[in-house]
């Protein structure tokens, strides 16, 4: 089976979209940290929209992406044999669409080449660096500051500093580093980790950064499960060229939802593609669609991943045709997260939830459960935390949040095999220990490693409900 590749994108069924520009006349503007399958499906996608272009006039120019991978070279090898091309499959119950995007020029593994990685961040065309490194990639010790430890010198804050190092001796302009995990402020908090980075290394950069660069917020959306090998047998077919051949391969290719979203903070220190031109929001203020995605998406999608398991589930589509689960996303988000979100005039919280259950109910998806349970110390503040110290402060109490922390407990407790979080030993030992309602009290207890945003009153020690756990 040969693989899909420049050469290749000629030969391709006219079913598949490919990029409508010269690839090979762009410059690369943007260097990506953590070049997973979600940037695949999202930014780098949006990118190559907006080099096709969306009116007569043609595309907007000079938007390839340099990814770079910390560690692992599974990407690289993937991605770099293809000539950064890559496949993305929409799947919904309507059926697949396949597109060949173009956005992505190389792919760095900076374990294995870090000079290269801090040159792209220094290269006087790269105008935006960009992030998806997860939660646990802003290396945030307990306190939400910098955990010195962890940003070492396979951090993306080194690569940065010496991009940006380089830069101002070059006299060159400040960057735009624009974060694109689901923390909340995301802009800021990634602007206040930078300013401690540079604080204890190299502080005399500290003015410099503050002068050129900017952090905007931003709110992303699209679920991407992880590629499976019935994904890429799938795609590989859809990209025969001829039956004889069995199709071209395509070892980098993504699968995805249709719906897709980017509410950008409009706070560039640089220029930047004219994303708004194919369907992303640049406005002032990113909060109210940051806030309702954290509590309501993300918020139901983890309750669905740790009460789902516990009920026998596989897929996200298989929890929420669960009738009991159906009813606990809705009041999670409804009676819940909404009433502690201050909306935006052209927001629909109600209907927004009612397309978030569609959405969740895609059936072509095959969206894995234990997926979105890994790191859920990470996530679990900004999903769920916020939210019950809102309605605390308001004297309600959150029974669908506090069932979701039972089975996030029982997760801990081991029932769902090896717990994948970064504190995973303290959090098992802690839920191992007593009942869930003691290990709650341990784990969110003020000495505890999830203390900080709400503490259990004993109410809400007594409503820990395992009802629908059964
Ligand atoms: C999921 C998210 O894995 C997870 O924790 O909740 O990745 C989710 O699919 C995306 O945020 C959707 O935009």
């Amino acid at each position: 089976m040969s693989r899909l590749s420049p050469a290749t994108l000629a030969s391709l069924p006219a079913t598949v979209a490919r990029p409508l520009y010269d690839r090979d006349a762009q410059k690369v503007g943007i260097v990506h940290f953590g070049i997973g399958a979600f940037h695949r499906a999202h930014q780098a996608w949006y990118c190559d929209a907006a080099m096709n272009g969306a009116s007569e006039q043609g595309g907007d120019r000079d938007w390839m992406i340099t990814g770079v991978s910390l560690r692992s070279p599974g990407v690289a090898r993937q991605m770099n044999p293809q000539g950064g091309l890559y496949t993305l499959a929409e799947r919904s119950a309507e059926g697949t669409a396949l597109r060949v995007v173009g956005s992505v020029r190389n792919v760095l593994v900076a374990s294995e080449e870090p000079e290269a990685v801090i040159a792209a961040v220094a290269a006087p065309d790269t105008r935006i660096v960009s992030l998806t490194v997860t939660e646990k990639g802003y290396c945030r010790s307990e306190s939400g500051d910098l955990d010195f430890a962890l940003a070492h010198s396979l951090s993306f804050y080194y690569f940065v500093t010496q991009g940006l190092l380089r830069r101002r001796k070059a006299g060159l302009p400040g960057i735009t580093l624009l974060p694109c995990d689901n923390l909340a402020d995301n802009g800021a908090k990634l602007h206040a980790l930078m300013r401690q980075y540079l604080d204890r290394h190299e502080p005399d950069l500290l003015a410099w950064f503050e002068d050129t660069c900017a952090c905007p917020s931003t709110m992303i959306d699209r679920i991407v499960p992880a590629t499976t090998d019935e994904d890429r047998a799938m795609v590989a077919e859809g990209l025969g060229v001829a039956e004889d051949l069995g199709g071209l391969a395509d070892e980098a290719c993504v699968v995805t939802e249709p719906f897709s979203q980017w509410v950008i903070e409009d706070k560039f220190a640089t220029p930047r593609p004219q994303w708004e031109a194919v369907g992303a929001e640049l406005v002032s203020d990113v909060a109210p669609y940051e806030t309702a995605k954290l509590r309501m998406l993300n918020g139901a999608h983890s309750m669905l991943a740790y009460c789902g398991l516990a009920r026998g589930h596989t897929y996200v589509h298989e929890a929420i045709g669960d009738p009991e689960l159906h009813d606990l996303a809705l009041r999670l988000m409804g009676r819940e997260a909404a009433p502690t979100i201050a909306a935006a005039p052209n927001q629909n919280l109600a209907a927004y939830a009612e397309a978030l259950i569609a959405r969740f109910a895609n059936p072509s998806l095959n969206h894995r459960l234990i997926q979105i349970a890994m790191d859920g110390s990470q996530k679990i503040p900004q999903r769920w935390l916020e939210t019950l110290a809102a309605n605390a402060k308001a004297g309600k109490s959150c029974p669908a949040i506090l069932t979701a922390i039972a089975a996030w407990i029982r997760h801990l407790q081991g029932h769902n095999g090896t717990v994948d979080d970064p504190m995973a030993a303290r959090l098992s030992a802690l839920a191992r220990k007593a009942d869930t309602a003691q290990a709650t009290l341990a784990i969110f207890a003020d000495d505890g490693p999830m203390a900080g945003t709400w503490v259990p009153t004993q109410d809400d020690i007594a409503g820990l409900s395992e009802v629908v756990l059964a």
